[in-house]
């Protein structure tokens, strides 16, 4: 069972569920009006159209790529058929061509990005066949160890909506950018943000995702699935797996990281479950070390966190129920 605590004066579960942001057509419009809302006449690129400029329009602006290594001017970094976001959907590596989708007929994936003073999560969705009006997504927070639903309505007012065809035309992908405020991540320290993605009228859950992002030092990091320090796009880093962190500051590139944290490196941790609770896992640090090849920081002396432990989010654990 999954804890879910909800604080005083917000709604209860069924509230939560109702209020889930139908991803129909009628949604995208009003996301689309919200889109046109920023735009400045044709010719003029003002601030909100620069940080979402995406050189390769796979759906994933520049910025964020810079953060996953992925290419900023090739669609399908890896060549294997399936640009970058579809990846990012599916949970598939997008530096690896061994590493396909599997047949599904929906997915959500997400990955984050500091940019324009907020932190973003970016939602990416796979629908098969391209029909999004029966589709719900569900957002929540994991703080600690309490499972927090959120209504849609609360994040999706700043949010930015764009739609891109998957490898197979008939498929369609939606990415949904979503700035939140660091301070969130500051107070807490640590906390996961997740998305559920279901068919309106069924209970259960069809596919989940999560991120998790961490305070150190005053700088935001992501907390990114990795294996044997290669990135990876999916959840697996919240089963035990390799995780690198990677700072993500709130203007981008490396504003406000300190001096002496280490260009071209990024700290890459390995961890073992040392306890659960529904899909609250805490987990131990065994290895930390500064790893090089990455167009990152890593902060000196990483491996003093050898030992700590933490708590992250299985979003798995949202799946069927
Ligand atoms: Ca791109
Ligand atoms: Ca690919």
């Amino acid at each position: 069972m999954t804890k879910r605590l909800l604080p005083p004066g917000r709604p209860n579960r069924a509230d939560a569920a109702r209020a889930r942001w139908p991803l129909s057509v009628a949604g995208l419009t009003v996301f689309g009006a919200v889109l046109a809302g920023v735009m400045t006449p044709r010719g003029e690129l003002d601030a909100a159209e620069l940080r979402a400029r995406d050189a390769d329009g796979d759906g994933l602006c520049d910025t964020q790529e810079e953060v996953l290594q992925t290419s900023v001017f090739a669609a399908d970094t890896d060549k294997d058929g399936f640009i970058d976001t579809e990846e990012v959907a599916r949970k598939t590596s997008a530096y690896s061509d061994q590493e396909t989708p599997l047949p599904a007929g929906m997915d959500v994936g997400m990955v984050a990005r500091g940019e324009g003073g907020s932190v973003h999560a970016l939602v990416a969705v796979y629908v098969r066949g391209g029909n999004l009006h029966d589709k719900e997504l569900g957002f929540g927070l994991v703080l600690g160890e309490s499972v927090i639903e959120i209504p849609p309505e609360a994040l999706l007012e700043d949010a930015s909506v764009s739609i891109v065809p998957a490898s197979d035309p008939a498929d369609v992908l939606v990415v949904i950018d979503i700035p939140f405020s660091s301070q969130l991540v500051h107070s807490f320290g640590s906390l996961c943000f997740y998305a559920t993605l279901s068919s309106q009228g069924q209970g259960a859950v069809a596919a989940a995702a999560a991120i998790q992002v961490v305070s150190v030092d005053g700088i935001v990091h992501w907390v990114m699935p990795a294996q044997n320090g290669i990135p990876g796009m999916g959840n697996r880093g919240a089963t035990g797996a390799g995780s690198v962190y990677a700072p993500i500051p709130v203007d981008g590139g490396s504003g406000g990281l300190p001096s002496e944290w280490i260009p071209g490196e990024v700290c890459y941790q390995t961890t073992q479950v040392v306890g659960m609770q529904g899909g609250v896992v805490i987990q131990e640090v065994i290895t930390a070390e500064c790893i090089s090849g990455w167009d990152s920081y890593c902060k000196p002396n990483c491996a003093t966190s050898v030992g700590s432990t933490y708590t992250t989010f299985d979003p798995g654990s949202l799946v069927g129920g």
